[in-house]
């Protein structure tokens, strides 16, 4: 018999790339240095000068699937971590813009077999929304957690 699991040993080898939704940058730079530490941390250089880690920035959440599509498709990645911040409020908007970005990158990794995290808060306010991005926990740290056990699973399958 045969387990197969992610590692968080060998961490430090992974190709990262991070796509980050400016819309709700307030919340999204937060989840966003949540993420950096937790890679960090786990051996990851994040330095500018790092050849393990690349970061594109998208105007919201719907554009994440395209931008993790072209960035899958060079090969270059053991993994995609999507990050977003999709928040109720008023607008009818929000059921559109989450239902397109959480199938979107559902489809994404299935098609091109690299996995996407799915990053994007989806909350009612922009209270719960902080808490957390930070006030209580940072869900960034989780997500870049959650990319670590999968590139490392997919590496180990590979
Ligand atoms: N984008 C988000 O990331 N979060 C939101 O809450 C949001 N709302 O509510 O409108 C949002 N809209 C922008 C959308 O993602 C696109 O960038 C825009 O429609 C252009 O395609």
């Amino acid at each position: 018999m045969a387990t197969i699991e992610g590692t968080f040993e060998r961490s430090s080898s992974l190709k990262v790339a991070i796509v980050v939704a400016r819309f709700n940058d307030l919340i999204t730079n937060k989840l966003l240095s949540g993420c950096l530490d937790c890679l960090s941390r786990h051996g990851i250089d994040i330095s500018e000068s790092s050849s393990q880690l690349d970061i594109a920035w998208v105007p919201g959440s719907f554009e994440l699937p395209i931008i993790s599509q072209e960035l899958a498709r060079k090969l270059k990645y053991d993994v995609v971590i999507t990050l977003g911040a999709v928040i109720r409020g008023d607008t009818p908007h929000f059921d559109v813009v989450i239902a397109e970005a959480s199938k979107g990158i559902a489809t994404v990794s299935r098609e091109t077999g690299v996995p996407i995290i799915f990053g994007v808060l989806t909350t009612d306010t922009m209270q719960q929304a902080l808490e957390r991005a930070g006030i209580k926990n940072n869900l960034g740290w989780s997500y870049a957690l959650q990319a670590i056990e999968m590139g490392s699973l997919m590496k180990a399958l590979s």
